[in-house]
């Protein structure tokens, strides 16, 4: 069994040995984490029809799984992953599900033997062995631009942010029209995880494949102001190096991050579990050996705080409805603006149309109804999108809320452990799951256009224009009907959540009670048996991990994964001082070619020195020095120092202690980063690992850059 998982098991035993309930939802968060390593990661390829989406699967897979042709082909979602037997299934839209060959996919797949979907398939799923390099990514091949975006959005773009990597495949011949553009924007408003797959490399020469590339970093950068990753692909085996650079340079990192960053979170809620667990173990030793008048003093104090629970729980739903109630007019009051521009829009729209609409009456009124009906539901789901962190407001403050009641409630806990114990009850993590309201429907139904000051036997030529108005009325009024409804769709959910993240605030307050009820009741034979459970728990092997270390590992991993362009590594840097509390800071890239070191970001730094740390040779300066001596360099008074590793020019820079460590992607040092302080300061050991172990983090993601972008 694995470190982690043999930990858990130890934990759990002996929260369930102490009845400590409330450490059972920490529990499960620490299951949960052990095997998110294990779930899967969706890539996900878009693009417009005959793009090369399939036959790209079809190459990555090595055999033609997928149908490819020269019409509009794939109709359905199918998705792709490992399996140690070749299988495929249909899961229809009612449900149903159905294993079928693997050589009949383009039965249903196929628009030619599923045209308009009649089949009614949700998506076909195929599990292959030969994907086993890949997994656990799972490869998801789309419609053609049009059939996926056109209907049902929902599901698509609802999923999108989960997804590991979203492919845009767009054929290298005719790289991005302005097709192309409106869906990498579609694309862009739902995740930062977009990667341009310029397929069909071969049918341009090698000049005209960098030309190619040139145009579309200059589009991406005049629409986006950033870069969006481009990679060639070609399903020729001479071209087949673009298989191994999108493998190495996009796939098998995606799949080490995830593993990385499950691995720091695990460690992180393990860590913090193990403490709280010894914590109260000590509690429970202090309990049994002590005297009976001192647990007879927290048993009277813990009855007094049961009294009280009633109360607790009171307060807590009073303000559960309250935060629910105010959603609402919170919402409308903040979507004014939206709902203005969209009544604007939609005036100017129906300006331009009415002179194309029907001259009768009745068949006006349909044409009318389904262009606003089309027009709302477009507009509204993309406004429940855009909005959604405003919707969830509510949510968020009530969480908050909610753990500050927790914790004031944990801090008189201990403070009764305390004065009957004289034991400390460290503060701890609260894990309240913040249940995550899906988008709601946007159902534009029935719209009751009731026109009766207008009879339709009388001439429309002479009330073409009171009609126009009059519709123009209505349609205003519909917005605001429809978009009050979207607001109040969001509140009910809202409140579903808000509901539900107060009974799990009453549960917790209620299992912490019972917990500490329990520990008071440990008696002098139980003294071995606590003895022993301590000793094993500071013998875990995470007992020692400090939880603010990963804390801070966590939160660069995460900038890392979700943010592009040159300002991250400087926030990067930032989140490194605040933890060692430094105040300069410096990360560079090594071009080991020509033995320079490139500045990527700094923080702190006077402007005279800029110039001075912009280009570093290997050999010189304390960076110089850490890639010539392939180790740390630690100095505990720049200002002093005569060991010569300092060069005149540093002293400039004000530093007192400083510190700095090699940037290794495997073995190869790729950089480096160096942090220090005003103060004269000696970096511990400890400090020195930590930068290491930070080094490791962001060294993969810093070998992207290439010294050639940096001179
Ligand atoms: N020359 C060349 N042609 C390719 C390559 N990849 C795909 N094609 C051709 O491009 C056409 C479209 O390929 P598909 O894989 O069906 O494209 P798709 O994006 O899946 O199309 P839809 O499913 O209809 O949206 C086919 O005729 C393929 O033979 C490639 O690498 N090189
Ligand atoms: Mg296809």
């Amino acid at each position: 069994m694995s470190a982690p998982a043999d930990s858990l098991d130890r934990i759990a035993a002996i929260a369930d040995e102490l009845k400590l309930a409330n450490l059972q939802p920490q529990i499960a968060a620490c299951r949960n984490q052990l095997h998110a390593g294990n779930h899967g990661i969706d890539v996900a390829v878009f693009g417009r029809f005959k793009a090369g989406k399939s036959s790209f699967l079809n190459h990555l897979v090595g055999r033609d799984v997928l149908p490819i042709g020269v019409v509009p082909l794939t109709a359905v979602i199918t998705r792709l992953r490992f399996g140690l037997g070749e299988q495929a299934r249909v899961l229809f839209l009612d449900s149903a599900a159905k294993e079928i060959p693997l050589a009949e996919i383009h039965l249903y797949v196929g628009e030619n033997e599923n045209p308009d979907n009649r089949k009614k398939v949700a998506a076909v799923e195929v599990e292959l062995p030969e994907l086993k390099p890949f997994a656990p990514l799972r490869f998801v091949d789309t419609p053609g631009l049009g059939s996926a975006f056109a209907h049902n959005t929902e599901a698509a773009l609802n999923w999108l942010p989960n997804v590991g990597a979203a492919l845009v495949a767009v054929s290298s011949d005719a790289p991005l029209s302005e097709r192309d553009l409106a869906l990498l924007d579609e694309l862009r408003r739902h995740t930062p995880k977009i990667v341009l797959l310029l397929t069909k490399a071969d049918l341009l020469t090698e000049a005209q494949r960098a030309e190619v590339l040139a145009f579309v970093r200059e589009q991406c950068r005049r629409k986006w102001q950033t870069e969006l990753p481009v990679f060639f692909y070609s399903n020729w085996p001479p071209l087949e190096k673009f298989k191994t650079e999108l493998n190495e340079q996009l796939l098998a990192p995606l799949l080490h991050h995830r593993n990385e960053t499950a691995g720091q979170i695990l460690r992180h809620k393990l860590a913090s579990l193990t403490g709280r667990t010894l914590d109260y173990t000590r509690v429970a030793l202090a309990a049994a050996t002590q005297a009976e008048s001192a647990r007879a003093a927290l048993r009277e104090k813990l009855a007094e705080e049961r009294q009280q629970f009633d109360l607790f729980r009171e307060e807590l739903q009073v303000l559960s409805r309250q935060w629910s109630a105010q959603a609402l007019d919170q919402s409308l009051l903040k979507l004014k603006p939206q709902q203005e521009a969209l009544q604007e829009q939609i005036a100017t729209e129906l300006q331009t149309q009415f002179s194309q609409w029907p001259s009768r009456l009745p068949p006006l009124l349909q044409t009318w109804r389904d262009w606003l009906q089309t027009l709302l539901a477009r507009e509204l789901t993309g406004i429940s999108h855009s909005e959604k962190a405003m919707f969830l407001e509510p949510l968020q403050r009530a969480e908050q809320h909610l753990r500050r009641t927790l914790q004031a409630l944990q801090h008189r806990l201990a403070g009764h452990v305390q004065t009957a114990l004289g034991v400390t009850l460290r503060p701890h993590d609260i894990a309240l799951e913040v249940p995550e309201p899906s988008m709601p429907p946007i159902d534009i139904g029935y719209m009751d256009a009731a026109f009766s000051l207008i009879s339709p036997l009388i001439p429309m030529s002479v009330f073409r224009p009171a009609i126009r108005r009059s519709l123009l009325r209505k349609s205003r009024w519909e917005t605001g009907k429809n978009m009050s409804r979207l607001a109040s769709d969001w509140r009910d959910r809202v409140a579903k959540g808000i509901n539900e993240l107060t009974r799990q605030a009453e549960q917790q307050a209620l299992d912490e009670l019972t917990a500490l009820e329990q520990t008071a009741a440990q008696t002098q034979s139980n003294v071995p048996r606590l003895r022993q459970m301590i000793t094993d728990l500071e013998n875990c092997a995470f007992a020692d991990t400090m939880p603010e270390v990963n804390e801070v590992l966590l939160q660069i991993s995460s900038l890392l994964k979700d943010e592009r362009g040159d300002a991250v590594w400087e926030r990067v840097l930032r989140g490194v001082l605040k933890h060692f509390h430094s105040e300069t800071g410096t990360i560079h890239r090594l071009d080991a070619e020509k033995q320079l070191l490139h500045l990527v970001a700094q923080v702190g730094l006077p402007p005279p020195m800029l110039e001075v740390v912009k280009t570093i040779p290997v050999g010189k300066g304390i960076a110089g020095q850490v890639v010539a001596q392939n180790k740390p360099v630690t100095l505990c008074n720049l200002q002093t120092d005569t060991s010569g590793v300092a060069k005149p020019g540093a002293k400039q820079t004000g530093v007192g202690g400083a510190l700095c460590v090699p940037l290794r992607d495997s073995d190869a040092i790729v950089g480096t980063i160096g942090i220090g302080t005003i103060r004269p300061y000696e970096y511990t050991p400890d400090e020195t690992r930590l930068l290491e172990e930070i080094g490791r983090t962001i060294s993969t993601h810093l070998s992207k850059i290439t010294p050639a972008a940096l001179s």
